[in-house]
């Protein structure tokens, strides 16, 4: 009974492997972002700062307007996530 469980626990651990693993992709390196998606992961950014990186302003934000954005401290680095 103990056996089957630890398998079962398993099999259900390696099936949510590579789900979790889409939605990190998703949520940090997906370029571009849309407003909406970037929002959801920096909560913290007002729409005044989104507009700030986002300076082409075509409404998403490219992996450079990222990278600009992180060093101009705009956002923060993935550590503060
Ligand atoms: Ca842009």
């Amino acid at each position: 009974m103990k056996k089957q469980f630890a398998i079962a626990a398993s099999v259900m651990a390696l099936a949510a492997t590579p789900l979790l693993a889409d939605m990190h992709e998703d949520a940090e390196h997906e370029f571009p972002l849309t407003m909406d998606e970037f929002m959801e992961a920096y909560p913290e950014v007002a729409p005044e700062q989104f507009m700030l990186i986002d300076t082409d302003g075509d409404g998403q934000v490219s992996e450079e307007e990222y990278d600009s954005a992180r060093e101009a401290g705009i956002i923060g680095g993935e550590d503060d996530i």
